[in-house]
């Protein structure tokens, strides 16, 4: 594809996905990816096994490693603001997806269909989870222009904030990323995402640059503790109460997990959606 025709098929994809509700929407080239801190440092650290992580791998990938599949070349990243008046659509009930992420799977199939069936488009619906075959979501949103990485070690985005949930597909197509954005609110800021931890999870550096080789660490510096994290996620799904919610015939139990870094955050806080 000619480089002018790149950017204009770019530009079909990310309209196409506000079409289908995506709040946001842009591209990372993969070769961009594989060099992007997540990537590198994970399969470093000490495997993690808590909440958010899956026991079954799909094949015998090391802890933490991304494999990409066959012949994909870039990866279309979605985000879907999850603004602090609809909290709802971060609950997970009993094993169902929370609302929010099935806005972002609809949408991802939405794109997959429209690309194989209008463009002949090779697709691959990435899942969830990197141990069954996805990747590491917040790194390809900074390379596809989406926002930075926040001292909340969270993707922030100057018009949303940290309040986003993120997906992605791989296309066999070679496009060029949509970033990164030159943009660092946390500069100016006193860090009261940090503060309003309970269970302190950024008070300590954890993770040195001279250890894994990066100056770009979880929660920017290496203070950014995942198993303190997990302990609050845990809690969370202990005291989860089980409620009647309409979408469902029988009782539910609702997990409302952790989000206090998030909306401590004051980007992008009070924006009104619709
Ligand atoms: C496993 C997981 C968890 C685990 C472990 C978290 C962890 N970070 O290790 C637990 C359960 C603890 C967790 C907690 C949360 N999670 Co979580 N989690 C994931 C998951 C599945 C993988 C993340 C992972 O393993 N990352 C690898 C570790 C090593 O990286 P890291 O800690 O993020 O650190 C890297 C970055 O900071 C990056 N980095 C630092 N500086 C810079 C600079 C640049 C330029 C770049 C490119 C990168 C970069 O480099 C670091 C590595 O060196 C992703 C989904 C996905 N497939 O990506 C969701 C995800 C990251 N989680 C998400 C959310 C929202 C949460 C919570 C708020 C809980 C909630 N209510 O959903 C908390 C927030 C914790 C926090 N402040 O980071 C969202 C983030 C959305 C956003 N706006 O960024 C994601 C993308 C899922 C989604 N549905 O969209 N999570
Ligand atoms: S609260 Fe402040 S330091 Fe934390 S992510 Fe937001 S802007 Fe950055
Ligand atoms: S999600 Fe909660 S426990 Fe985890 S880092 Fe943020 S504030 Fe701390």
């Amino acid at each position: 594809m000619k480089k002018i025709e790149e950017l204009k098929f770019s530009s079909e994809i990310i309209t196409k996905a506000k079409e289908l509700g995506a709040t946001l929407a842009g591209i990372a080239n993969i070769e961009d990816l594989k060099s992007a801190p997540s990537y590198v440092v994970a399969p470093l650290m000490p495997p993690y096994s808590g909440v958010g992580a899956n026991k079954e791998r799909i094949d015998d990938r090391k802890p933490g490693e991304v494999i990409w599949p066959e012949g994909a070349k870039s990866v279309i990243v979605v985000a879907y603001a999850h603004p602090e008046e609809k909290p709802e659509l971060d609950y997970w009930y009993g094993s169902n997806d929370p609302i929010g992420n099935r806005q972002l799977i609809r949408i991802i199939k939405g794109l997959c269909e429209w690309l194989m069936n209008s463009h002949n488009v090779g697709v691959f619906h990435l899942p969830y989870h990197v141990e069954r075959g996805g990747i590491y979501l917040k790194d390809a949103a900074v390379i596809a222009g989406l926002g930075c990485i926040g001292k909340c070690n969270l993707l922030v985005n100057p018009e949303y904030g940290p309040r986003l949930r993120l997906r992605g597909m791989t296309i066999d197509i070679e496009l060029p990323s949509t970033g990164p954005l030159m943009y660092d609110p946390c500069r100016f800021c006193d860090e009261r995402c940090n503060k309003v931890c309970p269970q302190k999870a950024f008070d300590k550096k954890v993770y040195s640059a001279t250890e894994y080789g990066r100056n770009e660490l979880p929660g920017r510096d290496g203070n950014y503790n995942r198993n303190l994290c997990n302990v609050q996620m845990k809690i969370d799904e202990e005291t989860a109460e089980v409620q009647k919610i309409e979408l469902f015939d029988e009782p539910v139990r609702v997990v409302k997990y952790c989000r206090r870094c998030e909306l401590a955050c004051p980007v992008g806080k009070g924006k009104v959606i619709d």
